[in-house]
Formats: C-alpha cells, sequence, structure tokens
C-alpha cells in the first residue's frame, strides 16, 4: 500500500469535497480516501499494483479540479 497526498485547488463546499471523494473511491486500487476543503487536499491510500498517482490526479482533474504541483 502506497499513500499520497495531492493538493486539489477549486473545491469550495462540502459538495466539492463529496465529489472529488467520489471520483477517487471509483478509481480501481484506491483503498482510503479523505478529502479536506481547508486545506484544499485529498489523502489517498493506494496498491501501486493497480493505480498511481498520474491515475489519481487524472481522476480529480476529470471531476473538474485542478491538481496543484
Ligand atoms: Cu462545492
Amino acid at each position: 500500500m502506497e499513500a499520497v497526498t495531492i493538493k486539489v485547488e477549486g473545491m469550495t463546499c462540502g459538495g466539492c469535497v463529496a465529489g472529488v471523494t467520489r471520483v477517487l473511491k471509483a478509481v480501481p486500487g484506491v483503498q482510503e480516501v479523505a478529502v479536506t476543503l481547508d486545506p484544499g487536499e485529498a489523502k489517498i491510500a493506494f496498491d501501486p499494483v493497480h493505480t498511481g498517482v498520474a491515475a489519481l490526479r487524472a481522476a480529480i482533474e476529470g471531476a473538474g479540479y485542478d491538481v496543484a504541483g
């Protein structure tokens, strides 16, 4: 298991947090997700055999948010 924290820009409310959480949990291999509004970030625990940071970033961007860094 690996863990990563990704900075997420553009979340403004609890609905955004729920949306980002939902798309991340839908990525195969993701085990745990904790999204916070302030600071805007997503902590994700995942199985590196099944997914990676690039896929996680793509999922966030696909939901309409910007990934910093
Ligand atoms: Cu929102």
